[in-house]
């Protein structure tokens, strides 16, 4: 199948130029093309996934991949997609976390491919090099105000008073057509991809090609993903969902991929992952008919858990959901246990008050219960479970219902309703 059908397929096809000149560049020959990544924090996160998919989708498809990242343009700051001038970043933190987004890229591409290695750039190379009488004569020259002003990141800008724009930010796309320019001379790339909110800056960079080097290059952009919710994907209640495993935890990563609502699973399936069509079907099927087995939800959680962060992450991961799930609490180590109950309320209760604790003193502490009365009520109907196993007697002794690595309780009311009890010395 041709790479386009197939990004067509997923619904990964937001905008185009040049629909045919490109299919027929790409089914003529190797094509570099290229993604830029701006270090605008310490971590590239899930927004960042589908450009970088789309990397390694042509990859796969024998085309060459270049990884920019923005270590020039990065200094200056974006105005796409943003309603407000951005505060500059101190250079030495652009610079930190460069290295980080460099060493984040280099992991999803191949670069010891023999046909189509990628590459991994960095723009401050060539930026830094310009000198102003340069820019203004060589590059500005070249650049219209009156159709830079007509671009949606400035526009939006610029009929918004309260916000305005600087002439940095103005002039970001400048710098964004140049970096694609002299990929096109140096490396001959004719195509950039990006999210749908580049699609201004990678037009600029298109109409600055054709007037100086007489050459034609593509753009394709990626649609920004909502949630059939309209929430903003990627988000939860406790925040962005990172790339970097020390900021949001592979099981954390998995668990936000369970989360897919039934609406959106399918979709996600085909956006984040490079299952076949066949398989996707058959998980079409499986959700439609059995969606309480979440089997699609399973397989995503998976598929891009094991992609971000390897397959034993991903099998860790899938292994402490289940643990949860099934009771088998027992069958995990410290860490993992840890892991699985980092999100649970948690109450610390001291030594000296536990050895006189009843079950029925912890449901109402722990709060699981809201009264005395209550608690009695959910012990002996059987709704209260320590450590896995359903107890039904109130006076039961804490220190005698066992406890994991001597300093874990856990008490569980019903099927989800977690509480860890953290005994202390
Ligand atoms: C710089 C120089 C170029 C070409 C592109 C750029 C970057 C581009 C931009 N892109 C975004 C970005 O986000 C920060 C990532 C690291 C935390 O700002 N001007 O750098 C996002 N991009 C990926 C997708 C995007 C875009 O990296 O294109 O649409 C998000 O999905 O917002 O020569």
């Amino acid at each position: 199948m041709h790479l386009l059908d197939d990004l067509e397929y997923r619904g990964l096809i937001n905008d185009l130029s040049d629909p045919e000149g490109l299919r027929q560049l790409l089914s003529n020959e190797p094509v570099v093309l290229y993604c830029g990544f701006d270090p605008t924090a310490d971590s590239l996160h899930i927004g960042n996934l589908l450009p970088l998919m789309g990397l390694m989708r042509f990859q796969r498809a024998g085309h060459r991949p270049i990884a920019l990242a923005g270590g020039g343009t990065g200094l200056i700051g974006d105005p796409s997609g943003k309603s407000a001038e951005r505060t500059l970043n101190p250079r030495e933190l652009v610079e930190s976390w460069l290295e980080n987004i460099k060493g984040q890229l280099a992991r999803f591409l191949d670069f010891d491919s023999k046909t189509s290695p990628a590459m991994l750039l960095n723009n401050y190379d060539w930026i830094s090099q310009l000198n102003v009488i340069e820019y203004l004569r060589d590059i500005g020259k070249h650049f219209s105000v009156n159709a830079m002003l007509a671009k949606d990141s400035v526009k939006s800008r610029i009929e918004n008073r309260d916000a305005g724009i600087s002439y940095t930010e103005f002039s970001y796309m400048i710098l964004q057509s140049y970096d694609y320019y002299y990929l096109a001379k140096n490396y001959n790339c004719r195509l950039q991809i990006g999210g749908s909110d580049q699609w201004g800056n990678i037009t600029a960079g298109i109409d600055y090609i054709r007037r100086t080097l007489q050459m034609t290059a593509y753009a394709l952009t990626f649609p920004l993903i909502t949630t059939s919710e309209g929430k903003k994907f990627g988000k939860t209640e406790t925040g962005t969902i990172w790339l970097d495993a020390k900021k949001t935890s592979p099981y954390q990563f998995y668990q936000f991929w369970i989360n897919v609502s039934d609406q959106d699973v399918i979709r996600f399936i085909k956006y984040f992952t490079f299952l076949d069509r066949e398989t996707v079907s058959g998980l079409e099927e499986a959700a439609a008919k059995h969606p309480e087995k979440r089997e699609a939800q399973h397989r995503l959680a998976y598929e891009v858990t094991a992609l971000v962060h390897g397959e034993s992450e991903a099998i860790t991961a899938r292994k402490i959901a289940g643990a949860l799930f099934k009771g088998e609490l027992a069958s995990l180590t410290e860490s993992q246990l840890k892991e699985a109950l980092s999100g649970v309320p948690a109450t610390r209760v001291r030594g000296d008050k536990k050895d006189g604790m009843t079950l029925l003193d912890l449901v109402v502490e722990t709060g699981l219960s809201p009264s005395r009365s209550r608690g009695r009520n959910d012990i002996e109907s059987g709704a209260i479970y320590v450590n896995d196993a359903r107890r039904t007697d109130p006076g039961l002794k804490i220190s005698a219902a066992g406890n994991f690595f001597n300093k874990y309780i856990v008490v569980r009311k019903g099927k989800k309703n977690y509480h860890l009890v953290i005994l202390e010395p």
